[in-house]
């Protein structure tokens, strides 16, 4: 896809997913219906509208590209192998944090050439800030152009990451790692939005994030945010980052290598859970 026709689509996918945000604004800090699709895996009235105005408006817009969203896909696994064009959508990005009225949930729009990401929006409606971008199209932050951090040492960096429904209360949790970083980093966020934490990596607020076990729809648009603004991205031992296997590292690229170093050391060779 030639960078016009990559920035047209990223303009549209901007727009679709401003209407999207301005749908979900409308149960912001309101009574709403929750149903749970796990003990803690919610969704709201909200996920399902947002779901269904944007599914009907990619498919409008790009009747050629596959969309694949959280709602509609459920717990099956997308295991694909072809190279073929996919949106993955992520209707609301922190559902529990928009279940309990946190500001820190977003609309997640990701274009994906089989797993590899490709372009992306993030928009964050509570925030009024949204992240667009593409690979060779650069990343902009609420329209001003904005790149990872300079940040050369974990010890100098503040990291993201989080915990995913099916590993809380499982043996393999992602605790450990999270204490080891915090004991190697200016500290450690936990915001519960994968999509954001990625883009904060991608605008230079983080310096790097990791997390095991997410979907292609969490990870798909802030993956190619963060290498659009000059950034990385890895499965948790380094290889190329497959998002139908959820297995995370999103760095500026200076601090990379020593984040995937000390996760693989306090992991001492157990394999990295992921989906597929
Ligand atoms: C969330 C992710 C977050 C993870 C949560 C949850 P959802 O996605 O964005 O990073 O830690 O457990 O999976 O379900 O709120 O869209």
């Amino acid at each position: 896809m030639s960078d016009p026709d990559l920035l047209a689509l990223v303009s549209e996918l901007e727009r679709i997913a401003r209407s999207a945000g301005a749908l979900i604004m409308g149960g912001y800090r309101q009574a709403r219906s929750i149903t749970k699709k796990g003990a803690i895996d919610l969704v709201t009235e909200f996920d399902l509208a947002s779901e269904a105005l944007l599914t009907r408006e990619l498919q409008a817009s790009f009747p050629a590209i596959d969309v694949i969203a959280e709602e509609a896909q459920g717990k099956r696994a997308i295991t694909r192998a072809d190279d073929s064009l996919r949106l993955f959508v992520d209707p609301i990005d922190g559902t529990t944090n928009f279940a309990h009225g946190h500001p820190f949930f977003c609309v997640s729009l990701g274009l994906c050439r089989g797993a590899s990401p490709l372009a992306g929006v993030v928009y964050a409606p509570a925030l009024e800030l949204c992240w667009r971008g593409g690979i060779g199209l650069g990343m902009q932050r609420n329209g001003e152009a904005a790149r990872v951090s300079r940040t050369q040492a974990l010890s100098e960096a503040l990291c993201a990451s989080g915990f995913g429904y099916d590993v809380v209360g499982a043996g393999d949790d992602n605790v450990p790692e999270f204490r080891a970083v915090q004991g190697r980093s200016r500290g450690v966020r936990r915001c519960g939005a994968a999509a954001m934490d990625l883009a904060l990596v991608a605008d230079g607020t983080y310096d790097a994030y990791w997390e095991f076990m997410l979907q292609p729809w969490d990870l798909a648009a802030g993956a190619a945010l963060v290498v659009a603004a000059g950034g990385q991205v890895s499965d948790c031992e380094g290889a190329e980052l497959d998002v139908q296997r959820g297995a995370v590292i999103a760095s500026n690229g200076r601090v990379h290598t020593e984040l995937t170093k000390l996760l693989s050391e306090v992991r001492d060779g157990r394999p990295v859970p992921t989906r597929a």
